[in-house]
């Protein structure tokens, strides 16, 4: 889409850290981070939020929360054989949520303990 601030991130007409990148994701350090880590993990399809989702899009969303996995890995948010650690995974859905972006993202935070409930 033209005018996605993500598309273009994607793209790379808008440069961004990138931490991961595949086939069907791109994934790279929020802008505005709420803690030490956060990494936004957006599917190279445009699609407008979850709340948009076909069954086409399924096995994207499943791959979105593999790489959260895997990065989450070897950022070190998760530790050892006895899985010790952990982050927060996001989906902002609609405005009331704080969607903001237009363009799916999974929000991977931590390096911090977090609360609940969120705000
Ligand atoms: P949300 O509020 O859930 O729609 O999250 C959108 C996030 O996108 C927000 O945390 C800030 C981030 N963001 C917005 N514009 C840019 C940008 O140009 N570059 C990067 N790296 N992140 C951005």
């Amino acid at each position: 889409m033209k005018e996605c601030i993500f598309c273009k991130i994607i793209s790379k007409e808008v440069p961004s850290k990138g931490v991961y990148e595949d086939e069907l994701v791109y994934a790279f350090h929020d802008i505005n981070p709420v803690a030490p880590v956060h990494i936004l993990i957006v599917p190279k399809k445009h699609i407008f939020g979850v709340q948009t989702l076909e069954p086409e899009d399924e096995p994207i969303v499943g791959h979105m929360f593999y790489v959260a996995r895997r990065l989450g890995e070897e950022l070190g948010l998760i530790k050892g054989e006895d899985l010790k650690g952990g982050y927060r995974l996001v989906f902002n859905v609609g405005e009331d949520a704080g969607q903001s972006v237009f363009h799916l993202h999974l929000h991977l935070i931590g390096g911090r303990k977090m609360t609940w409930p969120p705000g």
